[in-house]
């Protein structure tokens, strides 16, 4: 199949999953082409059946924003002529889906039909799409696509509940590559982060509001109290200088470094012993299944699609979001018992393998197949 995909180009969530699912289809011999506003982070590679198309924007002194959207729309009209691409996989909604929609219109008005796909990730429909700035286009585009999917079971509920839906939404939940996530043996650095053999404990995110860093802060200085800890804090984002300055106040700046963006994730995962994921909202929580693939149990909050991650008592613990005395109680449960610790280990990376990509990719090209069968009836 020829297939154009259109993401943001970010580090983390929608813009990996979109990436790494490209690069799946490549190496299986589909070709897939990009379309982004930057070169997307993950794609890092050299394969002969990728390819990136930049959506370049020309700015007029009358435009006080940039029409992305605009700009967007008239790339994909003029790839999937160009390329002569069978279908859009589009990720997140805004923009994306609506720009593909218009497009699909546009080219119809050509002669050429183009079947959309649309993934909704997560924040395009809980957080910012449910929101009225945007609602009545988000739903549209939903309702215009050939196929939706969502990334878990509460996301497709969610989407039901905040927008008027007449379309079937398909669940096909994130995925991992084992090729690239597993756990390595780094004990060098594992030594230098914990020279006195400290248990370490991740975060990674994007830094934003929804992620609730501070309670990382809260829980980790909990720990701290009892058991010689380090703290990872991997990520870069609006909400990581008040969690620096946290750090100072609760004096715990000794045993937390900020590592920042890093591109070899799984390498840091690798020496980690837990996850802390105390998001207030989370669709799937990719963060932990990145953890979990790498032995990494996960103490994290309830919200969202985690539990479908997660699975409480067997690969961490769940607790209700804000409840901080429950997540630091179960973090130590954990650290203080080697044996219990070894086996949630062992249940993280047994619970992730569900979701290896070798699995969820079939599910994606049966989407595919579906959405060009309907395009020919
Ligand atoms: O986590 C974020 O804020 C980024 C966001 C995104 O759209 O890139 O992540 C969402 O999509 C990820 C990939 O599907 C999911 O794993 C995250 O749970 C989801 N984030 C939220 O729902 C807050």
């Amino acid at each position: 199949m020829n297939i154009g995909i259109v993401c943001y180009p970010t580090f983390g969530g929608s813009g990996v999953v979109a990436t790494e699912l490209g690069k799946a289809l490549a190496k299986q011999g589909h070709k897939v082409h990009f379309i982004s506003y930057q070169q997307p982070a993950r794609l890092d590679v050299f394969n002969e059946n990728l390819f990136y198309h930049e959506v370049m924007i020309s700015m007029y002194p009358l435009f006080d924003f940039p029409p992305y959207e605009t700009a967007l729309t008239s790339k994909l009209v003029d790839v999937v002529q160009f390329e002569k691409l069978d279908l859009l996989h589009v990720h997140y909604a805004i923009p994306h889906a609506s720009a593909a929609i218009l497009a699909k219109h546009i080219l119809r008005q050509k002669g050429v039909n183009i079947p959309v796909i649309t993934t909704l990730h997560g924040t395009d429909i809980t957080l910012v799409g449910k929101d009225k700035t945007f609602e009545p286009v988000v739903t549209y585009s939903i309702n215009e696509s050939d196929i939706v999917t969502t990334v878990s079971e509460s996301l497709k509920k969610d989407t039901y509940q905040y927008f008027d839906i007449q379309n079937s939404i398909e669940v096909v939940h994130n995925f991992i590559d084992f090729d690239r996530f597993n756990k390595m043996k780094k004990d060098h650095f594992r030594k230098a982060i914990a020279p006195l053999n400290e248990h370490i404990i991740a975060h990674t995110s994007n830094f934003r509001k929804v992620k609730r860093v501070e309670d990382v802060m809260h829980i980790f200085c909990k720990i701290l109290e009892t058991t010689p800890s380090k703290l990872l804090m991997i990520g870069d984002g609006p909400e990581r200088a008040p969690a620096e300055q946290l750090c100072r106040e609760l004096g715990t700046c000794d045993h937390v470094r900020f590592l920042g963006k890093q591109e070899a994730i799984e390498e840091i995962l690798s020496v980690c012993d837990l996850f802390l994921l105390t998001s207030e909202n989370e669709s799937f929580g990719l963060a932990a299944l990145e953890a979990m693939a790498c032995e990494v149990p996960v103490i994290s909050t309830n919200a969202g699609g985690i539990p479908e991650v997660n699975i409480d008592g067997v690969t961490g613990f769940l607790s209700e979001v804000g409840d901080v005395a429950s997540m630091s109680a179960n973090a130590l449960k954990l650290l203080n018992d080697k044996a219990l610790l070894k086996q949630f280990k062992s249940n993280a990376l047994k619970q992730a393998k569900r979701f290896d990509i070798k699995n969820i990719l079939p599910q994606y090209l049966a989407l595919y197949e579906k959405a060009l069968a309907m395009q020919q009836a």
